[in-house]
Parts: C-alpha cells; structure tokens; sequence
C-alpha cells in the first residue's frame, strides 16, 4: 500500500509571504507546498496538503488522516498554544504518528508562544526551520510509515 502523509496547516498561514517576512520567510503556502511534494515523490510518498482558519475542519481532518493510516504534519498555527480540541483528536485517532511544524521558534518568540498543546501528542516536533522543517518532517514519518 502507498504511504501517505497529511500535510496540515491552521490560521493564517493562507497569508504567507505576504506579511512578515521576517519572521516567516518569503515562501507562500503554495511554495512550501511545491517542496514537500517534491520531497514525497523521491520518498514514494503520497501527500495530501491542506490548510484551514477552522479549529473543528482541522479535527475532522486528523480523524480522515487516522482512518486512512497516515501520518501527518501538523502546522497548527496559533492553535498549537491553545487547542484542546486538536490533542483529543489526535489522541482519540491514535496511535496517528504526527509530527508538529512551525516555521518560526516558538520558543524565542512570546510567552504565549511558548507552550504547545500539540508536542504531547505528537511524535516530535520541529521548529524554527522555516519550510525545510515540512520537510524534515516528511523524512521523519517516511521512516515510521
Ligand atoms: O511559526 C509558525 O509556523 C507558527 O505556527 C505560525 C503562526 C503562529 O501563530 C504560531 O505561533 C507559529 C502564525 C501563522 C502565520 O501568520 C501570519 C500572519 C501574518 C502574515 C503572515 C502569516
């Protein structure tokens, strides 16, 4: 059976490269997208990679992603500090091998940033990277699959 890897992405990270560059980088959405798919293909990965404002659309995609037996990176963006509703479900599905994204080290930035309701949940996390750390994180579930 192809792996397959579900790629992610919560609030506000439609706006990238469009807005603070210098926290993000001046890659869009659809850049980072265009890098892991090339990453897959080398790994015979198959991706789905998606991106919503919506905290309960991103829960119904963990549940999509564990029926199919995937893995998954999860940007969460903002919900990564604060969401319950994400640690359940990944718990709820599991075991859901997941590794947690963000472009920026949370923990350089603010407090608030700090603190992640994902990790715990997760199999690892990878932060401050920029896009390569999608990637990275392809690597890594690539080996577990
Ligand atoms: O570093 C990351 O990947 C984050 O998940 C990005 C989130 C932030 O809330 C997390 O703490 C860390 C923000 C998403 C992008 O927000 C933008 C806002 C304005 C312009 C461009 C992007």
């Amino acid at each position: 059976m192809t792996k397959q890897i579900y790629i992610l992405n919560g609030p506000n990270l439609n706006l990238l490269g469009q807005r603070e560059p210098g926290i993000y980088g001046s890659d869009t959405l659809a850049s980072i997208e265009e890098k892991c798919r090339n990453r897959a293909l080398g790994l015979g990965i198959k991706i789905e990679f998606r991106q919503s404002n919506h905290e309960g659309v991103l829960v119904d995609w963990i549940h999509e992603a564990g029926a199919a037996k995937a893995g998954v990176v999860l940007n969460p963006g903002a919900y990564g500090h604060t969401s319950i509703a994400l640690h359940d479900a990944i718990k709820g599905v599991g075991p859901l091998p997941l590794v947690e994204v963000h472009l920026s080290n949370i923990h350089a930035r603010e407090a608030f940033r700090h603190k992640s309701m994902i990790a715990p949940a997760a199999v690892g996390m990878i932060c401050g990277f920029g896009p390569l750390g999608y990637e990275l994180a392809i690597e890594a579930l690539a080996a577990r699959l």
